[in-house]
């Protein structure tokens, strides 16, 4: 299945009217304020968003998994169906691979394929929180931080495996999610764990390429429910200082306790130039994966308000990598996604529009309540016209959730694929 420009133009022809209408208001009032609005236009257009292989199915819970028609069974499918969501949003031209879930046959085939849809391949993922099939050593007591060192060997070599793949691929970053930890008192000792751990990934960034980057991710809880070797920002953090300057914290929405304040992080990690990936979501409770923006988007707003500032006053940091970490279990993946991809673009967009000036000197007058209203003010503008309109330039769907809908896709996918599908993935 693949979407053509005619499709989509032929599509937006009936709604261009209404969004010429509401981005002219839009556009003027903002002109008004001091928005130089094609520039922002322009950096919505730019900001690319890497989609992850075990997104494109539904995901399960421990309970079960009810499994959504029309899945992508192969690599060569998740890739189509990244290829549908850059035709439609123009903001998805990633797809970010998990090992050895995703190995390619043909490598030359696959490359061809993504570059047929505008797509390149973001961070490769490792995979020791699962045993593989005919491994001669298990992970039921952790991968890199484990007491047995055969077992790290094992686990380091993965990791090496997996920068080999994804440099067939052109890819130039390794992340790491760790399910390593304990699940009850005294079954580990934190300082072995920790200190095995940095020895392992010291050794897989030493067979980094020059040109590559390594992501630690973190997380407080799950799988493991009474400790977590990678617990939280600061763990990664020295981790990453640990292994050198190729090496950062990647910050993933999902991963903190509830209440944390996880704008702050990401600006403390900006600062020091150590903030290298970003995984998006929402969540009520833990690591619920939900659509990004659809629980807290005012939380989202005030963590794009940091990145912002620190794209802009941070050069000692690099670009971050963006990507969704979301697998929902009940909706369509496909809109799941673009709903998500929505969502990240008005926060985005929005904290383009938080006025750093004005918001600097009311900081300077102690006028506390000035601060609260620049911020809110930005946040109460109905953005979606600009994002209408930087998909618009790009060629991309004015709506691209009506127009998934209208062009039929999860139909098609299904008449393709058939309605029971088996991805290989969590
Ligand atoms: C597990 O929590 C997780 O969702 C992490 O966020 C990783 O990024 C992802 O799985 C893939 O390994
Ligand atoms: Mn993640
Ligand atoms: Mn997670």
């Amino acid at each position: 299945m693949k979407i053509e420009k005619e499709q989509i133009l032929v599509e937006n022809q009936q709604q261009t009217t209404f969004h010429n209408e509401s981005f002219d208001f839009l556009g003027s009032s903002l002109d008004k304020r001091g928005v130089d609005v094609e520039e922002v236009v322009q950096r919505l257009a730019d900001f690319q968003v890497a989609i992850p292989s075990w997104a494109l199915g539904a995901g399960g819970t421990r309970f079960g998994r009810f499994s959504f028609y029309g899945e992508p069974a192969t690599l060569e499918q998740k890739i189509d169906d990244v290829g549908v969501l850059h035709a439609l949003t123009g903001t998805a031209g990633a797809i970010s691979l998990h090992i050895p879930w995703d190995i390619p046959e043909d490598y030359k085939a696959i490359r061809e394929r993504a570059a047929s849809h505008g797509l390149i391949f973001d961070a490769v993922n490792s995979n020791t929180f699962q045993d593989q099939k005919d491994a001669k050593e298990s992970y039921r007591y952790g991968s890199l931080s484990n007491r047995n060192e055969a077992v790290r060997e094992q686990a380091i070599q993965h990791n090496l495996d997996v920068i080999k793949i994804g440099e067939k691929l052109g890819s130039k970053s390794l992340t790491v999610w760790l399910a390593d930890g304990s699940n009850f008192p005294g079954q580990d000792n934190f300082q072995t764990a920790l200190l095995n751990t940095e020895d392992s990934l010291k050794k897989i960034y030493a067979g980094l390429p020059e040109d590559w980057k390594l992501f630690i991710e973190y997380k407080p809880y799950e799988p493991n429910f009474y400790s977590t070797v990678i617990q939280d920002w600061g763990t990664s953090f020295l981790l990453a200082n640990a292994c050198g300057e190729k090496a950062y914290t990647l910050v993933d929405l999902g991963h903190h306790l509830p209440n944390t304040n996880i704008e702050q992080i990401v600006s403390t990690l900006m600062v020091k130039g150590k903030l290298g990936g970003f995984h998006f979501n929402d969540s009520k409770y833990g690591d619920d994966d939900s659509t990004t923006g659809s629980v807290k988007p005012y939380a989202l707003f005030l963590i794009f308000n940091e990145l912002v500032y620190g794209m802009q006053h941070n050069p000692q940091n690099p670009y971050p990598a963006w990507m969704i970490d979301a697998s929902h279990n009940i909706k369509d993946p496909l809109e799941d996604l673009i709903q998500s991809l929505e969502a990240i673009q008005e926060a985005y967009a929005k904290a383009l529009l938080v006025d750093q000036e004005q918001l600097k000197v009311a900081q300077q007058q102690n006028d506390v309540v000035q601060c609260q209203e620049i911020l809110q003010n930005a946040y109460r503008t109905d953005v979606r016209p600009l994002l209408e309109r930087a998909r618009l330039q790009m060629g991309s769907a004015l709506h691209p959730l009506m127009t998934y809908r209208s062009l039929q896709v999860r139909d098609n996918l299904i008449k393709e694929r058939g309605r029971h599908t088996v991805a290989t993935g969590l």
